[in-house]
């Protein structure tokens, strides 16, 4: 490690320094979270990791999926048994044109003396893995790894309802395809990991991989994987003749497949394919980086079989990348909860993969400084990952002549304390507790769904609510009246009472949530809910000290340390007295999840339409997805039980076309009683 400024490092020179620390950091975690016999001192441990943090945050270009950043905690496994592949996995050949993937049919057309038709799938961008069954009974799933030898991820694996554990026939074969994060799983996640102040996941892709590798299935399980089985090792076990026939065989078996498959005669058919998923791609609920062409009969597959990397009967055209040029018109600084002070683009908007874009992050000032983007250039843009706005670089012949290096602010905008840089970190930071950006960001995670779960107080509402100095911290929330509200834009009886009454009912909510929407320094929601469970209620919490709490299976020094420091503060106690008077329950009164797998709800995706009449909607929905449900938003042929209320509209008429069981909601409620 060195000590040379981030700022002053080349991507080249980071990337090295990176590549180098990781293993250590590798090595490191492994001795102590696996061995339970740490090799080396914490502090130097934090140390490096915050310079490779660092150096990741400034380069977001240099992350790699593997590194001990990208599963923080320390908690994926780095000794992963391996599996060896009888028949080896390999990947596809790649072309990046048309016209390529004419040749590639025509070379095929040329060995080949029948006609014949190939199968076009979308290639999902996800990870490559290989399902073991005998006699119908899922044992192992595994990695691609080096297409040789892989890695067991089966407990992983076990936890995705997507991979069923037995067959509908006794088959003894390996089914192989790819497990892939969908895109509103990664945003979600993304945002979560902001809130928690853990570095994000440069894209789906990654964030699958790192969930594959958790050590604790639990955070496999709620990193919402899914996966789509596109072919078995060896098809003697089945009786089908061709790829698409396979598909349909697969699912039959009770695999997730993709429906979005289809047959073509001829080049013209695949252009069709391509053209017709290219115009959609951005509308998919999970990321393709292209399409896969196969000979549609598998004897003629096995006929041609492969190089020793590529099989000879398929190809993958990658879609170009999208790139725009637009202009930059400024850079803005704003403040988030925890007083990082980012810089964003603020660019001409331009339609740009599925979207209007007109802000990129630009993450810090070392990376700002790095692609020394100015006010009036032209710049490039992309997505990464398909999802997130991302400026390549300026274009050098365009730049205009006055444009000048963007100053960094010393002062916040919001309050105008100085700003500061925190031990090695690249972001500057704004540490006056009471800066008003701050404490709106903060008002908004507390609001949020995995938190306190506030309906209907948005970032615009927070925003009015502090600009009128009607709140000042949380527990002002708590004697809001009608009054008050109604003085904010749009607000009517209606909207102030439906508010009230939000705000109101989260005083209820078991001490978990509090914890999380306080917005504790690395304490995420499961670490919110160990601790919550572990002390029962905050005193308990607050008299305890970092060992007691790091007793807590889950919960690391990190968190532990972090934890103290926060209750330690005059501030921070006051903060506690108010809610306590205002009303806010501050004991844990969730009980234990029930993890019966005789639930009748087990593995059930349910929805709910309609009015509930005696059950709130977030009562319901916490008890069906305690007894092991998913509740959904909207109905499809996968949906097991719709739940209707009041009133209910489309979503009951189409579950009653598609043949799905419904219930009324005095029949959920004996259910309920029953338990
Ligand atoms: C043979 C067939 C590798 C692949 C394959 O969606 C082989 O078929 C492969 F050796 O990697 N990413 C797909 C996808 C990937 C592959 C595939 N089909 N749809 C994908």
């Amino acid at each position: 490690m060195t000590d040379k400024p981030v700022k002053d490092l080349t991507e080249q020179q980071a990337a090295e320094e990176a590549a180098d620390l990781r293993p250590q950091l590798t090595a490191w975690g492994k001795a102590y979270y696996d061995a339970d016999a740490p090799t080396v001192e914490d502090d130097v441990y934090d140390r490096v990791y915050a310079r490779l943090v660092a150096l990741e945050t400034a380069f977001p270009t240099i992350v790699t999926a593997d590194s001990p950043t990208q599963h923080v905690g320390g908690t994926t496994r780095g000794d992963l048994p391996k599996v060896t592949h009888e028949i080896p996995m390999l990947s596809l050949g790649d072309v990046f044109s048309i016209d390529e993937l004419k040749e590639f049919d025509a070379r095929l057309r040329e060995n080949v003396e029948e006609d014949f038709d190939y199968n076009c799938e979308l290639k999902i961008d996800g990870l490559a893995i290989n399902l073991h069954y005998e006699n119908g009974k899922f044992v192992q799933g595994s990695t691609r790894g080096n297409g040789s030898i892989g890695e067991d991820i089966t407990a992983n694996l076990l936890t995705l309802p997507s991979i069923p554990k037995s067959l509908s026939r006794p088959l003894s074969i390996d089914v192989r395809g790819e497990c892939y994060m969908p895109k509103a799983a990664f945003l979600a996640l993304n945002q979560r990991r902001e809130a928690e102040g853990k570095a994000p996941f440069a894209n789906p892709r990654n964030a699958a991989a790192g969930s594959l590798r958790q050590l604790d299935t639990q955070v496999t399980a709620d990193r919402k994987l899914a996966t789509f089985m596109y072919n078995i090792a060896d098809y003697d076990p089945l009786d089908t003749r061709t790829q698409s026939g396979l598909l349909d065989e697969l699912a039959e078996l009770g695999f997730s497949t993709n429906p979005t498959y289809q047959v073509a005669h001829d080049m013209a058919d695949v252009q069709a394919y391509i053209d017709e998923y290219t115009g959609q791609r951005n509308d998919l609920a999970y990321g393709i980086d292209g399409i896969v062409i196969k000979a549609n009969p598998l004897p003629l597959q096995r006929e041609l079989g492969a190089t020793v990397k590529v099989p000879r009967w398929a190809i993958a055209y990658k879609f170009p990348p999208e790139e725009v040029e637009t202009v930059v018109r400024d850079i803005e600084w704003t403040v988030g909860r925890t007083g990082i002070v980012t810089p964003t683009a603020v660019m001409d908007p331009v339609p740009l993969a599925g979207s209007t874009v007109a802000r990129a992050s630009l993450h810090n000032p070392d990376y700002l400084a790095a692609k020394d983007i100015r006010i009036g250039d032209t710049v490039l843009l992309h997505k990464a990952g398909d999802i997130i706005p991302e400026i390549s670089q300026f274009v050098a012949a365009k730049r205009p002549a006055d444009a000048a290096v963007y100053p960094v602010p010393t002062h916040c905008p919001s309050c105008g304390a100085e700003l500061v840089h925190l031990d090695e970190e690249v972001a500057l930071r704004c540490i006056n507790p009471g800066c008003p950006a701050q404490l709106a960001e903060g008002m908004n995670h507390f609001a949020s769904r995995n938190a306190m779960n506030i309906a209907g107080l948005g970032p615009q509402i927070v925003a009015q609510l502090f600009d009128r100095q009607l709140v000042s911290d949380v527990a002002s929330l708590y004697t809001l009246t009608a009054d008050q509200l109604l003085t904010l834009d749009k607000f009517g009886d209606k909207s102030a009472q439906n508010l009230l009454t939000a705000i109101d009912n989260s005083r209820n909510n078991s001490l978990e949530r509090l914890l999380f929407g306080l917005g504790i320094r690395h304490v995420g929601a499961k670490a919110a809910r160990s601790i919550a469970e572990h002390f029962g209620d905050i005193d308990h919490l607050m008299a305890a000290d970092a060992e007691a709490i790091v007793a807590i299976d889950t919960v690391g020094q990190i968190i532990a340390d972090s934890v103290v420091t926060y209750f330690s503060t005059d501030q921070v106690q006051q903060l506690i007295a108010r809610l306590r008077t205002v009303g806010v329950n501050l004991t844990y009164t969730s009980g234990a999840v029930v993890t019966d797998e005789d639930s009748q709800f087990a593995g059930q995706r349910v929805v709910l339409t309609g009015k509930l009449l005696e059950l709130t909607r977030p009562e319901a929905t916490a008890w069906l997805e305690q007894h092991g449900a998913t509740v959904t938003g909207s109905v499809s042929k996968k949906t097991d039980l719709v739940i209707a209320g009041e009133a209910a509209g489309s979503k009951l008429t189409k579950a009653q076309s598609l043949g799905i069981t419904v219930w009324n909601e005095a029949q959920l409620q004996s259910a309920m009683t029953e338990k």
